[in-house]
């Protein structure tokens, strides 16, 4: 607490039908342990070749990282339309894609000898009530891109869907894995689209479509992307950086959440899954809920003087009031082992000594 003080002290004054006919060609799956590096004995050959779209979202960079220590820095191809920060250009490789343009897509795919798609492009719930044209082109046309250009190759392809999936008329606390599904945002339809899209080109063309529901994710060293649940990730650097946060979220909404950690290593864990232990192709996977006054409370026992605010955002607000509380996920734990590792005090400890460590590291450069 002493050192979080005196830091705070410090700092204070210093993303028709199908095209072709097919040739479905299937991954082998591998059944290595999780998360240790990869044996010795595998080639880089032997490894899959892995393409991240939107790749400069929240997600991607841990994503790559997690990725390159599991199957080699160079299997694990970064993507995205903007240019990357100079350390992530340095991290391994990354190239253009956009994934509205099928012929770049393609090349892509071809010129790397792609076996593993994940799909990060998208536009968050909040951004897409304010530009639902882009989010209909990135989130519906761009997903059809992605599906047939998977199923053209025989791609392993994983899509991120989210509790926006869910909507008002959902069972809310918990939700489960096979319910109504009406959302009200044109995030939310586009996810519940890419489910059945990717499920029907399962069915239909044997695509290897794979999908999590992601909650709300905290991250430390990447920002959210003008989502519903961002509060969560910025109240941290608030209260170390001012000890002063603004809330836009009621209090007491309850929305489901996950440390970064869990969430990338459950996408690994589901990417290297065995495709006879999907019982489903898209699961529900879940951690802790809490609302902006269970946080608060929280941060408050190692900084007893961060203040919260509350100036509420009706967007935000009518979206997260049609969300999930928590998120039932016994069909993920019974099927590929999925387990969450971070509770909301580990969460919390951990974000704060993250936060804590780069701004140490950013005042010492
Ligand atoms: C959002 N962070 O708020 C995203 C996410 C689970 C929520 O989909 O839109």
């Amino acid at each position: 607490m002493l050192a979080m003080q005196s830091l705070r002290g410090a700092v204070k004054h210093a993303g028709s039908g199908p095209r072709l006919l097919f040739a479905v060609r299937h991954v082998s799956s591998s059944s290595q342990h999780f998360g240790r590096a990869r044996p010795l004995s595998c080639t880089d050959t032997d490894q899959p070749k892995v393409l991240i779209t939107g790749g400069l979202g929240q997600l991607g960079v841990g994503l790559a990282k997690l990725l390159r220590r599991r199957f080699g820095k160079n299997n694990v191809i970064l993507s995205d339309i903007r240019k990357p920060p100079n350390h992530v250009y340095h991290s391994g490789p990354f190239i253009f894609s956009d994934i509205l343009d099928y012929k770049n897509l393609r090349e892509i795919v071809v010129n790397n000898n792609i076996s593993w798609l994940v799909h990060y492009s998208a536009v968050l719930s909040a951004v897409g009530e304010s530009n639902v044209a882009l989010a209909k082109e990135v989130n519906i046309t761009g997903l059809h891109n992605i599906l047939d250009i998977a199923t053209e190759h025989g791609l392993r392809v994983f899509v991120p869907s989210t509790i926006g999936a869910f909507g008002p008329s959902s069972p809310r606390d918990p939700t489960p894995e096979l319910c109504v599904q009406r959302p009200r945002t044109i995030y939310g339809v586009s996810k519940v689209h890419a489910e059945l899209m990717g499920e029907y080109y399962h069915h239909r063309y044997a695509l290897d479509f794979r999908c999590l529901r992601y909650p709300g994710i905290i991250s430390a060293d990447s920002q959210p992307g003008g989502g519903t649940t961002d509060y969560a990730v910025q109240i941290f650097h608030s209260a170390v950086k001012t000890g002063d946060f603004e809330c836009n979220l009621r209090s007491d909404t309850r929305l489901p959440m996950m440390y970064i950690d869990d969430c990338l290593r459950a996408t690994l864990e589901i990417l290297e899954a065995p495709a006879e232990s999907l019982l489903s192709r898209t699961y529900n996977i879940n951690a802790m809920s809490f609302t902006p006054q269970d946080l608060t409370q929280e941060i408050q026992k190692a900084l007893p003087d961060l203040k919260v605010t509350y100036n509420v955002d009706p967007v935000r607000q009518a979206i997260a009031d049609g969300w999930p509380m928590a998120l039932e996920d016994s069909a993920a734990r019974r099927d590929w082992g999925w387990k969450h590792e971070y509770d909301l005090s580990e969460l919390v400890r951990t974000m704060l000594s993250h936060i804590a460590t780069s701004n140490q590291l950013a005042q010492a450069s």
